[in-house]
């Protein structure tokens, strides 16, 4: 099963010390995963949305915290203390403040959520997320006039994010929202997946998701939420900032500058599948092109 992932573009591919980890990590490679989705498999991958299984969710991964192969952030993320865990709000909010996780998850209002789920690196799958609307937590900060942007950061502690310790991206990683982006009722903080807690490879407590855009947006084991009237930075943009913008709407319409983005491969799909084509901002065009209206997006990639 290896092999099918060793096959997969990769955006860890920024300097020749991550070429270099990333082969030696897939060729260690993750078995298993693969069997039930063949036995169970459908000649053609179908159209609607069939949530991934878990053993996909959990066990394919982009963490580079943990290492950057698809399977070490499930072989490594065991060791990270997410008990107690604090959110620090600040910036343009009325009531900055470090919040309990705890105290969160019980103010909000958790749902079920399924959503494609697509990587800059041309594969996607679905995920039934368990979480609440961002929205809801910036209202409970309140949000002031003049904030235009939300800055989103993970937890620094190389201790137990060993990735930390190798320059593979400036730590810690860091994302960031439009201000209406961030406050669309699709942009959700995932606590769940499959209505367990969401596993710690998967960005647990707490992790952004926000399904019409690339993976890479949708920022795990969120310590930090910064209200501003400015652009943040965000870590692939500051990697190489050729090929990853600010707003990294899925878009098949550009392409990523060393690949095609106008197909995708669906995770766990039948071996011998299609790719599937790649849908304007993955799907979700009618909720949110209004929020690109007058947008060059060739341009704001
Ligand atoms: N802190 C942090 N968040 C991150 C990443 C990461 O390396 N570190 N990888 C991103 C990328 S590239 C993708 S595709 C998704 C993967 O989420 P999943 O492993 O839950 O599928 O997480 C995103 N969030
Ligand atoms: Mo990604």
């Amino acid at each position: 099963m290896a092999k099918r992932w060793v096959n997969d573009l990769t955006h860890a591919d920024v300097t020749p010390r991550n070429t270099y980890l990333n082969r030696r990590q897939l060729m260690a490679g993750f078995a298993g995963a693969g069997v039930a989705s063949m036995l169970g498999g459908r000649l053609q991958a179908a159209p609607e949305l069939e949530p991934n299984t878990w053993e996909y969710i959990t066990q394919y991964n982009n963490f580079y915290e943990f290492g950057t192969g698809k399977g070490d952030p499930g072989k490594n993320a065991h060791v990270l203390t997410t008990d107690p865990w604090t959110v620090t709000i600040d910036g343009m909010v009325d009531r900055p403040g470090d919040y309990a996780m705890g105290d969160i998850k019980e103010k909000m209002t958790i749902e079920e959520r399924l959503y494609r789920f697509r990587c800059v690196e041309a594969w996607s799958m679905v995920v039934p997320w368990n979480g609440f609307e961002l929205k809801d937590l910036l209202d409970m900060a309140g949000v002031k006039e003049g904030a235009k942007y939300v800055a989103f950061e993970t937890l620094y502690r190389p201790e137990e994010m060993f990735g930390q310790k190798y320059p593979v991206l400036d730590w810690p990683y860091v994302e960031g929202l439009r201000l209406d982006e961030a406050m669309h009722p699709l942009t959700i903080m995932a606590t769940g997946i499959y209505g367990r807690d969401i596993p710690k490879q998967n960005g647990a407590p707490m992790r952004l998701v926000v399904p019409w855009k690339y993976g890479f947006k949708s920022i795990k084991s969120i310590v930090k939420i910064t209200l501003t009237d400015k652009e943040p930075a965000t870590s692939w943009n500051k990697s190489n900032p050729r090929e990853y913008g600010f707003y990294s709407n899925v878009n098949p319409t550009v392409d990523h500058p060393r690949w095609s983005q106008a197909t995708e491969r669906r995770l766990g799909a039948n071996l011998f599948a299609k790719r599937e084509e790649t849908l304007m901002f993955n799907g979700y065009e009618k909720e949110v092109a209004s929020l690109y209206e007058g947008m060059d997006l060739s341009k704001h990639f």
